[in-house]
């Protein structure tokens, strides 16, 4: 009894470190005032990093109810991350460069 019992609980730990390990990271850099992808679909707790590959700064943000963040004003070759933690639709854009728009698709 007392082994079957230890048994479970290793199988319960491997379970949460697969659903750890199965979290992907994605890059979307901004490059020539625009996002290098307009359109990316990841999965919920997904890693999504905002690299400036400008050489001014940009500052990546979104007002989408399903996940509002600013990341504020950084410069060429820094990135910062934002993890998606809820399915649907979040637009993308930047606060110094209006024409800078992307989507991402948050999948269950
Ligand atoms: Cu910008």
């Amino acid at each position: 009894m007392h082994a079957i019992m230890k048994l479970s609980g290793m199988a319960v730990a491997a379970l949460l470190l697969a659903g750890t390990a199965m979290a992907a990271d994605y890059e979307v850099g901004q490059k020539n005032k625009s996002f290098t992808v307009k359109e990316l679909t990841i999965k919920v707790g997904d890693t999504v990093r905002f690299t400036n590959q400008d050489d001014f700064f940009h500052n990546v943000f979104s007002l989408s109810d399903l996940k509002t963040f600013d990341l504020g004003s950084y410069p060429k070759g820094e990135f910062k991350s934002v993890t998606f933690d809820k399915p649907g639709k979040v637009e993308v854009e930047c606060a110094i460069h209006p024409s800078m728009m992307m989507t991402i698709n948050v999948e269950e």
